[in-house]
C-alpha cells in the first residue's frame, strides 16, 4: 500500500504536474490528489507548508516531500520498480534519461507559444521560427526513440514509461493547436491522448472554470 498525495495545478493548464499524475493514474497507483488553484490569492497560502518554493507538482509519501516533476517520476520510478519506469536495458535507459532531460530543460519556444489549454482548439494555429525549429527537434526525437528503442509496444522505449510521461504535456499541445503530425508523431499522439487516463484528465480540465489569461494563446480558439 502507499500513502502517497500529489498536490498538483489548475488541470487545464498545468502541464507539469501532468507528468506524474499520469504515472500514477497509469499504473493505478492510489493516491491522494490535492488540486490548488494556480495563480489566485490561495496559491501562497495552500503551499506555504512545503518546501518547493511556491511551485507544483509535490509529491508526499508520508513524510518525504519530492517536488519537481522530473524528480518525482524518479522516484516514483524507484518506489514502484515493477512498473519499469526506466527501460530495463542499460543503453535505452540511458537514453530515455537523455529525452527526458531535454524535455526537461529544452524546447522554450514551444512551451511558449503552445501553453497547455486542454479544454480549448485552436483552429489554423501558426507557430514562429524558433517554435517549428523546436517542433522539428520535438518530431526527431521521436523517430529517434520509437525507432530504436520502441520495439515491442507502441511507446518511445516500447513499454510505457518515464519518458513517456515527460512528453505528455506535448501531446496534449499538439492537439490543443492542431499541428500537423508526421507518420511516428501521429500514432503515437493518438495513441497517448486516447488513453483513459489522459482522456480522464481532459474531461477534469474542461470542468474547471479559472481562466489564467497569461496562459491563454494570443490565437482565436473555440472549446472542445
Ligand atoms: N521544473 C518544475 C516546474 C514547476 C512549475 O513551474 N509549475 C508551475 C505550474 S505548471 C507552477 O507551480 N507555477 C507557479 C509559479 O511559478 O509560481 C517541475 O518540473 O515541477
Amino acid at each position: 500500500m502507499s500513502d502517497l498525495t500529489l498536490i498538483i495545478g489548475n488541470k487545464n493548464y498545468s502541464s507539469w504536474s501532468l507528468r506524474p499524475w499520469l504515472f500514477l493514474a497509469w499504473h493505478d497507483i492510489p493516491f491522494e490528489e490535492r488540486r490548488i488553484s494556480l495563480f489566485t490569492d490561495s496559491m501562497e497560502r495552500d503551499l506555504a507548508p512545503y518546501f518547493s518554493d511556491t511551485k507544483v507538482p509535490i509529491l508526499l509519501d508520508g513524510d518525504l516531500e519530492v517536488w519537481d516533476s522530473l524528480a518525482i517520476l524518479e522516484y516514483l520510478a524507484e518506489r514502484f520498480p515493477a512498473y519499469h519506469g526506466w527501460p530495463e536495458a542499460q543503453p535505452a535507459r540511458a537514453v530515455a534519461r537523455s529525452v527526458s532531460a531535454e524535455m526537461h530543460s529544452s524546447f522554450p519556444a514551444l512551451r511558449g507559444e503552445m501553453p497547455m489549454n486542454c479544454r480549448r482548439r485552436f483552429p489554423g494555429f501558426r507557430l514562429s521560427e524558433e517554435g517549428e525549429r523546436d517542433l522539428k527537434r520535438l518530431f526527431a526525437v521521436w523517430r529517434y526513440c520509437r525507432e530504436r528503442h520502441g520495439h515491442g509496444g507502441p511507446w518511445l522505449f516500447g513499454t510505457f514509461g518515464v519518458a513517456d510521461c515527460m512528453y505528455a504535456p506535448m501531446v496534449m499541445r499538439l492537439v490543443s493547436y492542431e499541428i500537423e503530425l508526421d507518420e511516428v508523431a501521429r500514432p503515437y499522439v493518438e495513441t497517448l491522448y486516447r488513453s483513459p487516463a489522459i482522456q480522464a484528465w481532459v474531461a477534469s480540465g474542461r470542468v474547471e472554470e479559472e481562466v489564467i489569461e497569461e496562459d491563454e494563446a494570443d490565437w482565436p480558439s473555440q472549446p472542445i
